[in-house]
């Protein structure tokens, strides 16, 4: 018989239902003997089986061949994209019943939190590649519901290149590095890509975005998640409603800038994993808001975008976001190969009460992923890997193939059966079994996009209208970066005078200025339909008012006012940010009155592109050594370069002003605090609440635009 849905109630999903199927897997070496994969133990594992101690190694040597022959195989296919990842496990729970728009019921109940394993993902780059790169990020989630996996296989950014699966070897050949020497690596700055995009319009819209702070994200904790393709709710009534799924960070939204993501890709390739790593060994759990937007199907053909095309935004001012649960990642891997490797998505994964739609990219990726997972698996038995498998129970008659575990018993592995009493049978809607939704489809065979999804430049330009002007600036200045290390004259022009130029001529004239190429003289965005600003783009309207888990760090040397460093230290901890002591060397460093304190990070390890701030503490002893440091005076040119809150107390105001800042004024001794730009002192001896209070103000606003024209002229 098959089992029930759920088998009974005392099991019923938990939060930790994943973690218990899991836990038959685990092994830990502690205490074990090494043995061979057959468990005979291992006398020594340090030498081959040889003829005399100088002489050749023996064929008979079963022990080294299978230990070798292991290794030469350990690795498989990485994602033709998304190669590079990092996954963490976690629940989701509903804020309330979803059931007037959808019968799945991890969505209906509130007291079921459902477990689930996300795997956040750059696009381009190999597995080894550097996180910071420009470029999309994947945000990928498996839902462990009682009724069977649900993957929700999403973007940080809401739309996509192109309209139509079939583009998508295309895109990614020019995207990737050039075929013929393999270079660059995890860019899209070179002649392929801007030549595909110069020649395909259709790109117009997500070129904006990838151009934008949305590529360079400063953590996988603070970016949003969009499932991009258009899917659909099913209620237990049968009637469907066009849906976009949106995930919102509780951190809100912040980005790196790029001179800082170039320059972390050196220093710390593993920026972000390392810090969704750490983020949940601190117990500083991830959480996102799931929402949805929702069209009627009546409502199908209301707007002035087709809402099958996934190039397209649904604009929050007309489709507004239905807050749904919200997910937290509480748990990292045991093992990234068994786990954030082998972790198998695939959009086509539902659950009864989510379906798909016609939109042409999603019918598309339905073929790819499980297609995708038989070249990495080498097999079709990839679901019974342990991340995998499906907590509710499989039963059916797929039984053979490579890497089969499940030992299927009887006799009987074919529907309809009489000899085994009809088992595993049918369920009826009832009882939890899938149903399509019931869409009539008709029509003409045909190659050939509708004429609904052939505006590509309305959305592009509002887009870049609802941008702040140094979110222009910098949109530009990555424009310069891309295009720049592009040879082909007739690409850059292209780009210029065929995509830029039609969805802003202003655009187009500053984008042309530095890449060669001469500016158009001519507006030419005549397909422009609508240009109401779109508020869901801007990312500063997302952030958040917390500096739980900032960065923060703390330059002080010999010399150092404890008095000082040991109550803003501890402010900014209780504030949940994570202050860390930079200095030229690790060990103790001691304070002007003997105290100690151990140094986090030495300059050669760190920098402050490693921090969202960075306060300089007082001291006389401690100051004059800073001044005399480069790397002090670097840190905070780069840091104001940077945009970030810098604070300094007493005599490490002096840091500043030997620092290339110029143009803002500090606080002077018996005066107050002063906060400008993001750049707040306190003399010596003021009350620390009130700077404390100014900087951790300072440190939540993330970046300080404001200060573009004094940032100029400091070397960063
Ligand atoms: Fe895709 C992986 C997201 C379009 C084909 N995709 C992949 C991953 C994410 C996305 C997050 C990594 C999953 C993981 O962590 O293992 N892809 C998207 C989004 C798209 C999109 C949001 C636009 C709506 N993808 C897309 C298209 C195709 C593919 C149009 C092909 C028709 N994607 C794949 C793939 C990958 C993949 C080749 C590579 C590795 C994998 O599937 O498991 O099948």
């Amino acid at each position: 018989m098959a089992d029930p849905i759920p088998p009974n109630p005392e099991e019923r999903v938990d939060e930790t239902s994943k973690d218990r199927q899991l836990e038959p897997f685990r092994q830990d070496n502690d205490g074990q003997y090494l043995t061979t994969n057959q468990g005979v133990r291992i006398h020594d594992d340090n030498n081959q089986l040889t003829a005399g101690d100088r002489g050749p190694t023996l064929m008979e040597d079963f022990i080294f061949r299978e230990k070798m022959t292991h290794f030469d195989h350990e690795s498989i296919p990485e994602r033709v994209v998304h190669a590079r990842g990092s996954g963490a496990h976690g629940y989701f729970e509903p804020y309330a019943s979803m059931k007037a728009y959808t019968k799945a019921k991890f969505l209906s109940d509130p007291t079921v939190r459902t477990p689930v394993f996300c795997r956040f993902s750059t696009v381009v780059g190999s597995r080894g590649s550097a996180d910071t790169v420009r470029d999309v990020r994947g945000f990928a989630t498996k839902f462990y519901t009682e009724e069977g996996v649900f993957d929700l296989v999403g973007n940080n950014i809401p739309i996509f290149f192109i309209q139509d699966a079939n583009k998508f070897p295309d895109l990614v050949h020019a995207i990737k590095p050039m075929p013929d020497n393999e270079m660059p690596q995890a860019s899209a700055a070179h002649d392929t890509f801007w030549d595909f995009a110069s020649l395909m319009p259709e790109l117009a819209h997500m070129i904006m975005w990838i151009l934008s702070d949305r590529a360079i994200p400063r953590s996988f904790r603070m970016m949003e998640g969009f499932g991009v393709n258009t899917f659909r709710l099913v209620n237990e009534a049968g009637e469907g409603r066009f849906i976009k799924w949106h995930w919102r960070p509780k951190l809100g939204s912040h980005s790196l800038v790029w001179d800082e993501a170039q320059k972390l890709a050196g220093k710390d390739p593993d920026w972000l994993r390392r810090d969704l790593w750490e983020a949940i060994e601190t117990g500083q759990y991830p959480e996102f808001e799931l929402l949805v937007q929702m069209i009627d199907e009546k409502d199908e053909f209301k707007f002035d975008f087709d809402v099958l095309d996934a190039s397209k935004i649904w604009p929050e001012a007309d489709v507004p976001l239905v807050p749904v649960g919200k997910m937290v990642l509480n748990r990292n891997p045991d093992n990234f190969f068994a786990e954030t490797e082998q972790v198998a998505f695939h959009p086509g994964h539902v659950v009864p009460g989510i379906d798909v739609t016609n939109d042409p990219l999603l019918q598309g990726r339905l073929f790819s992923y499980l297609d995708t997972q038989l070249n990495r698996f080498h097999s079709a038995n990839f679901h019974e890997l342990p991340i995998n498998r499906s907590i509710a129970p499989v039963h059916n008659n797929q039984g053979a193939g490579f890497m089969r575990t499940t030992i299927g018993k009887g006799k009987v592995n074919y529907f309809p059966n009489s000899l085994g009493g009809g088992c595993p049978m049918q369920a009826p809607e009832n009882m939890g079994a899938y149903v399509h939704y019931m869409e009539k489809v008709d029509g003409h065979k045909v190659r050939a996009r509708s004429e609904s999804f052939k505006d590509h430049f309305t959305q592009a330009a509002m887009f870049w209208r609802s941008l702040s002007d140094p979110e222009r600036d910098r949109l530009v200045e990555a424009a310069h970066f891309e295009l720049g290390k592009v040879e082909s004259k007739e690409v850059r022009h292209r780009m210029v005078h065929e995509i830029f130029n039609k969805i802003d001529h202003d655009l187009a004239v500053r984008a042309a200025k530095g890449i060669g190429i001469d500016p158009p003289t001519r507006k030419s965005n005549p397909e422009v339909k609508r240009l109401a600003p779109e508020v869901s783009i801007d990312l500063h309207s997302k952030s958040s008012e917390s500096i739980a888990t900032r960065r923060v760090a703390v330059l002080a040397a010999d010399g150092y006012d404890h008095a000082v460093l040991e109550p803003v230290v501890a402010a900014l901890e209780r504030a949940g940010a994570k202050p860390k002591i930079v200095s030229k060397f690790r060990g103790k460093i001691r304070s002007s009155e003997g105290q100690h304190v151990e140094v986090d990070k030495s300059h050669v390890t760190t920098g402050s592109i490693m921090y969202d701030a960075v306060f300089v503490v007082g001291g006389r002893g401690c100051v004059d050594r800073l001044k005399e440091e480069g790397e002090s005076l670097h840190f905070i040119n780069e840091a104001f370069k940077h945009g970030k809150a810098i604070g300094a107390v007493g005599e490490g105001i002096e840091l500043l002003e030997a620092s290339s800042i110029r143009g803002l004024a500090f606080a002077r001794p018996g005066g107050g605090v002063i906060g400008t730009m993001g750049v707040v002192t306190a003399p010596a001896g003021h009350s620390l609440d009130e700077f404390l209070a100014a900087f951790e103000r300072a440190i939540a606003a993330h970046r300080h635009w404001e200060r573009a024209p004094l940032k100029e002229a400091v070397p960063g």
